[in-house]
């Protein structure tokens, strides 16, 4: 099925009309000086969300290198390739994923309001419904103490034994809302093969009190099931009877028979559809550790505040569609200006796993090179996403923002008010005053002039001269809530969306993590013993092999 009248992007009208603007005027535009020139720049650029809640979030985007005609051609650029098209199918639960002929269907996860949702022709609804039921009923057990390991004693430690996007969400989120956690519960989360992460995590718990999730959508994943059956072994040690295992493992999969061969109880497994993709996979039964850990009623409200994004990308129009404009800037910095790059800092230490959860969604998402037209497309796809929180940040890396060659479009986030407003707010001022002076000077740079003025020799003067014209969005929060955490990672959501739906690609599908997958396999097998091998390529073998003498 197609859902696009184009193959490539590049032969949009608009494209070549963006390419014109950007030759003519665009790379030459100053921002600091359109502010100058026009006092009503930043209410033309801003847009504010509002949540189910009346929370607002406020999305800056007048540091961005757009005049107004830029901004009309690149909204003239999401009607000419269709995008609602593509997002009133993605919304109607259509197999947009048509490499693996699948519906994307996680908005349906968050439709907290019940709506009919088909797949296939049928209402997911109560089913998604039904194991949210079941999830608030096994967390409120766990939570109250209800619920006890092999001993009587109830839970102390939940561990999530997950990889990519079974692991990338939760971690996350649970960092991020940790002011909301029930802090006699420590959450672990396990994911890397390489044995140091579960043995140190095992170091920390005690079998008697430790209920781990195993979190697999496929139940098939190497890393998953090998941490899985070691965690497994390390309990029975003490547990001894495989009876235990029902009271310390749940399963949180798709895949019954595989649970059941595991020895979970199959009455303890949470379930989802093949339509969640793994990287949109936090709003599902993968949300249990979540769950555990900050309450279901939390839970509950982080999915309100996302089905609150969805709306709002579903009934704006392009012009004032936040996730749109976003995603809009992303293709104008990558395709005209040449971007390679997209940085996000998080003023907020909770948010500091969350440049590397939007590593996996935009990256896995958009790192493809063929169109929906099965053709190699003729320009730059996925950004490099990076990113790390701040103040941190900016003693590394932000050098290179403000005065290496390359032009790295920036999204700086920030809540208003902190949950530790601790010495009379002073932390969360100082935060703040980085957040708008970062943003602020990497606008308006350092000119030679200032920099004479200042009294510094002629040789060190260039050194110290910043261009400025370098790009932030400012997303400023009112708190850094469930509702406001849900809102904010659906607005990166739909940012990729609208991304993919411009350069025409597949978002859905990944088949690059599946080759890795495939790959390590076959060595794997030729690690077993010590003799050499000379199957691969020089290199390989070279290494393959002084390996095995070393590891011997
Ligand atoms: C996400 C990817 C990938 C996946 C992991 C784990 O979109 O598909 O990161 O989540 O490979 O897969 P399982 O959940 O099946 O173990």
């Amino acid at each position: 099925m197609s859902f696009s009248s184009f193959s490539q992007a590049s032969d949009l009208p608009t494209w070549s009309k963006l390419q014109e603007a950007y030759d003519s005027v665009g790379k030459t535009i100053s921002v600091k000086e359109l502010f100058k020139a026009d006092p009503a720049r930043f209410e033309k650029f801003s847009r504010t969300f509002t949540n189910y809640d009346g929370s607002e979030i406020l999305f800056d985007f007048s540091k961005n290198i757009i005049n107004e005609d830029v901004f009309k051609l690149l909204v003239e650029l999401a009607g000419d390739a269709s995008i609602e098209k593509l997002r009133d199918a993605f919304f109607a639960g259509e197999k947009i994923n048509f490499t693996e002929d699948r519906a994307v269907y996680h908005i349906a996860l968050r439709n907290q309001s019940n709506k009919v949702m088909k797949v296939d022709g049928v209402d997911v609804t109560p089913e998604v419904n039904s194991v949210l039921a079941h999830m608030k009923e096994f967390s409120e057990e766990v939570r109250s103490g209800r619920w006890t390991g092999y001993t009587g004693k109830p839970i102390k430690s939940i561990v999530n034994i997950g990889i990519g996007g079974s692991d990338l969400g939760p971690v996350m989120v649970t960092e991020a809302l940790k002011f909301y956690a029930k802090r006699d519960l420590s959450v672990f989360f396990v994911s890397n093969i390489d044995g140091t992460h579960i043995a140190e995590t095992l170091k920390a718990v005690d079998p008697e009190t430790t209920l781990f999730l195993v979190a697999s959508k496929t139940f098939t994943t190497a890393e998953t099931c090998t941490n899985a059956n070691t965690a497994k072994t390390w309990f029975l040690e003490t547990a001894k009877d495989t009876a235990h295992i029902a009271k310390h493992f749940v399963a949180l999969s798709t895949n019954a028979e595989e649970v059941a061969k595991f020895g979970i109880d199959v009455k303890n497994m949470f379930g989802f559809e093949s339509w969640v993709g793994g990287r949109y996979s936090v709003w599902s039964a993968i949300g249990l550790s979540v769950i555990l850990y900050i309450g279901y009623d939390n839970f509950e409200k982080f999915l309100k505040g996302a089905e609150a994004m969805d709306k709002h990308f579903t009934e704006q129009p392009l012009e004032s569609n936040i996730p749109v404009i976003g995603g809009l800037l992303s293709v104008w910095y990558n395709n005209f200006f040449g971007a390679q790059t997209h940085l996000v800092a998080p003023f907020d230490q909770y948010l500091h796993r969350f440049p590397a959860y939007l590593q996996q969604l935009s990256m896995e998402s958009n790192g493809k090179s063929i169109s929906r037209g099965n053709e190699f497309v003729k320009y730059s796809t996925g950004s490099i996403l990076f990113g790390e929180p701040a103040t941190n940040s900016q003693h590394s890396f932000f050098q290179l923002v403000h005065q290496g060659t390359k032009l790295i479009p920036a999204d700086f986030i920030l809540a208003a008010q902190s949950h530790n407003p601790i010495e009379g707010n002073l932390h969360q001022r100082m935060l703040a005053s980085n957040f708008f002076a970062q943003a602020e000077a990497l606008m308006v740079g350092k000119t030679e002039e200032q920099v004479k003025a200042e009294g510094n020799p002629e040789n060190i003067v260039p050194h110290k001269v910043f261009s400025g014209n370098r790009p932030t969005t400012n997303i400023l929060c009112q708190k850094m809530t469930p509702a406001t955490l849900g809102a904010l990672i659906v607005y990166y959501e739909h940012l990729t969306f609208t991304e993919g739906a411009i350069w025409n690609i597949n978002s859905y599908d990944q088949f690059g993590v599946e080759l890795g997958k495939v790959l390590a396999k076959s060595i794997g097998k030729e690690l077993d013993d010590s003799i050499p091998v000379e199957s691969h390529d020089a290199s390989t073998n070279g290494l393959i092999n002084k390996f095995k003498a070393w590891s011997a």
